[in-house]
Formats: structure tokens, C-alpha cells, sequence
């Protein structure tokens, strides 16, 4: 069967990443169609030696595509990927809109492929890139000692707020170093002044806080439109948004809850997670502390998970090491010294949030439903 595929949101973040997977993997689409908003109709996109016009979703005709992968933003999955599951097309979908619907199984290509095979509505979602970078390795954990509990701290790149968030780190960084080059502000050498006003939830949005320079001036920050605090030099611990439901939690929080819990299939697994915004382009980084049912080897989880597919086991995983590969990279394995009876693991993980965390795994579920319908 000769396979046509859609990509919906092309001219992103995500979707330029997706470009190029498509193309290193040599996806056996004989078609590939872009579609992006009315704003980028009729661009042409380099893609295997040619170029391919966008095509404007809202105008566009899904007859005749097999599959479609979806990273345009939860609004628009919500509209459009029920409209290209019912012409037929298998919607794989990196929003966060059908995560948490029964029908819509949730699938990391390492973990649970197979749930990929039942999919109701014709739509297969892909995990929060934050979740995404444990589960291939809490995955042989869970199957050798059974877990039951999870603390998570994450460190997420600012490209998980997409192209506003990377901006706004690169001009803080920008701004900061000029300053510190001769342009500084006054503040005592060795001083960091919090320069604004701190709102009442204590923190100091759109404050314009300073921080230490290199040459020891205290140098003003330009004001965070994107987040809490300024993100250059700094650390913001308030991922995603304010729940809705009065738990004082981020979305981002609650999203590695609820997804862990479905893609291990775990439904009373507990988590509480602590999701906090670091100056670093890309890879999300997570101190994970996991506590399981039985006494675990610390020996014994490193040798599964060198075995483990899609994991990389590593003295020291970081960010920058990460960014622009596949693995979900993991170390600094010791038992969690928390946890009574040797039953708890600590460990940091990274990957790759616009790869592994988006969309690579995208195009590996797009992949297994390929073989499916050939
Ligand atoms: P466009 O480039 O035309 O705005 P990012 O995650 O980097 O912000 O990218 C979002 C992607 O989603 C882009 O490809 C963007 O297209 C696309 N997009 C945003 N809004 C819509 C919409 N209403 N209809 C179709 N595509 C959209
Ligand atoms: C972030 N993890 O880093 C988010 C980005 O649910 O797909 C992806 C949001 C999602 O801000």
C-alpha cells in the first residue's frame, strides 16, 4: 500500500524537528502533505530534495491521508483531528487535548506500543515531553520490582514554551553579558539586588529582577513576559500553568501524574512532582526518587537498564549531551536512602524534549502504524 502522510503544524518548533526525523528515517510515506495556519499557506518547505507547499488547515481536504501527525497546539487537535480521523486518516497527536481520554490510548514506542493498536477514535496521543523522558526507563523497573511511588523535580529547557521562551533566555543572556561588558547597572560588586516589586504570590513577574553579572556588577534583567521570574541566571519553579482544581499544582504536575499512571498502566500509582523552568535551551532534565513494592539492586536496575530500548545509561546525563540525540539518558543510580527495606532508587534522567519528548516518538507510533496499514 503506497502511504500518504499529513504533518499539521509543519512550520513549528516541533514540526521543523519532525521535517527532519522524517527524512533521517526515510518514512515510507510516498506522499507527505504540510499543513499549518492561513498565516504560512503556499510557503514551500524543503523536504527529500523538493519543496512541498503548506497547505492552510482550515481550508484543507484530509481525503485520501493514511496517517497525520498532529504538534500545532491542543486547540487546534481538538478542532481538526476528529475531522481527520472520521476521512479515514490515523491521527497521531502531540497535544496535550486527548491525553487523558479513555478512548485515546497514550503510547511511548519503547513502553506500550501494542495499546497503539486499539484507538477508538482514530487518534493515538503522545506523552508531555516531561513525562516522556522517564518512562522508558521506569518501564524495566516497574516490570522487575513493581512501582509504587514517584518524587519528581524537573529541570525543563525553555523550548518546551516554545519559540516566546526561547527568545526570551537568549535575550536575558544577551542583555546580561552586554551589561556585564562595560554597560552594567550600579549595584555594589558582589550584590544581587531584587530590583522589583515581589507580587503577592511571591514571585516577581514582569519585575524586572536583576542578577549578578560576570565581572561582579548587578545588571538589570529585562522583565519575563513568558514567565514567572526572569529565566536567564535563574531558576523558575512554576512550570505550565495554575490547576484548575485547587491543588496549588501546575498542569505540568499533574500531566506526570496522570500520564505516568496511564502509559505504565498503573492506575494508583502515586506521584507528586515539582516542575521548574531552567536557563537551558533544550532537554528536560528529572531527579527522580522511586519507590517500588520490592528491594532493588542497584547493580542489577544499571545492567537492565543498559539493556533497556531507548535508554542510555551514563555517569553523569546533562542537557547539553542530550540535546540533538534520541536516548533518555540516565545516572547517577543509588538507592533512595528514604525509603526503608532497599525498595527506593534514586536517579536524573534527560532527554531531548523537541526529539524523544515530542517529536521522535511522534514519528515512531506514526512509524508502527505504518507497518499496521502496509
Ligand atoms: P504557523 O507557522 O502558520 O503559525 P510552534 O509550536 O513553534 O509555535 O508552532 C505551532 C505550529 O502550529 C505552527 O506550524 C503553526 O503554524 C501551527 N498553527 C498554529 N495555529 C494554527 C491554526 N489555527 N491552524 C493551523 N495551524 C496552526
Ligand atoms: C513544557 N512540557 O516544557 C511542556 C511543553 O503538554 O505537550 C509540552 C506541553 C505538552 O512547557
Amino acid at each position: 500500500m503506497s502511504l500518504t502522510l499529513g504533518v499539521v503544524g509543519a512550520t513549528g518548533q516541533v514540526g521543523r524537528v519532525m521535517r527532519a526525523i522524517l527524512e533521517e528515517q526515510n518514512f515510507p510515506a510516498e506522499r507527505v502533505r504540510f499543513f499549518a495556519s492561513a498565516r504560512s499557506a503556499g510557503k514551500r518547505l524543503p523536504f527529500r530534495g523538493e519543496e512541498i507547499e503548506v497547505e492552510a488547515l482550515d481550508a484543507a481536504d484530509p481525503a485520501g491521508l493514511d496517517i497525520a501527525v498532529f504538534s500545532a497546539g491542543g486547540d487546534v487537535s481538538r478542532t481538526y483531528a476528529p475531522k481527520f480521523a472520521q476521512a479515514g486518516c490515523v491521527v497521531v497527536d502531540n497535544s496535550s487535548a486527548w491525553r487523558s481520554d479513555p478512548e485515546v490510548p497514550l503510547v511511548v514506542s519503547e513502553v506500550n506500543p501494542h495499546d497503539a493498536d486499539r484507538r477508538p477514535k482514530g487518534i493515538i496521543a503522545n506523552p508531555n515531553c516531561t513525562t516522556m523522558a522517564a518512562m522508558p526507563i521506569l518501564k524495566p523497573l516497574h516490570d522487575a520490582y513493581g512501582l509504587k511511588r514517584l518524587v519528581v523535580s524537573s529541570y525543563q529547557a525553555v523550548s518546551g514554551s516554545g519559540v516566546a521562551g526561547v527568545e526570551e533566555l537568549a535575550n536575558g543572556v544577551q542583555a546580561a553579558v552586554r551589561a556585564g561588558a562595560g554597560e552594567a547597572g550600579d549595584g555594589e560588586a558582589g550584590e544581587v539586588i531584587a530590583g522589583g516589586e515581589f507580587a503577592a504570590d511571591g514571585v516577581g513577574a514582569g519585575s524586572g529582577m536583576r542578577a549578578l553579572a560576570l565581572n561582579g556588577h548587578a545588571v538589570e534583567l529585562p522583565p519575563s513576559r513568558v514567565y514567572k521570574a526572569p529565566i536567564a541566571f535563574n531558576a523558575v519553579a512554576f512550570a505550565g500553568n495554575l490547576a484548575a482544581d485547587g491543588s496549588l499544582e501546575t498542569d505540568e504536575e499533574q500531566k506526570l501524574r496522570n500520564e505516568s499512571r496511564k502509559i505504565l498502566g498503573i492506575p494508583d500509582l502515586r506521584v507528586a512532582g515539582t516542575c521548574v523552568r531552567v536557563p537551558v535551551f533544550t532537554a528536560h532534565g528529572m531527579a527522580v526518587n522511586a519507590e517500588f513494592e520490592r528491594p532493588v539492586s542497584v547493580e542489577e536496575a544499571t545492567r537492565m537498564l543498559e539493556q533497556a530500548p531507548g535508554v542510555k545509561v551514563v555517569d553523569l546525563p546533562n542537557p547539553l549531551d542530550a540535546a540533538g540525540t534520541d536516548p533518555c539518558y540516565v545516572g547517577r543510580l543509588r538507592l533512595d536512602q528514604s525509603v526503608e527495606g532497599e525498595r527506593g532508587l534514586a536517579f536524573f534522567c534527560v532527554a531531548d524534549n523537541l526529539r524523544k519528548g515530542a517529536a521522535l516518538n511522534t514519528i515512531q507510533i506514526a512509524q508502527y502504524v505504518a507497518q499496521s496499514l502496509r
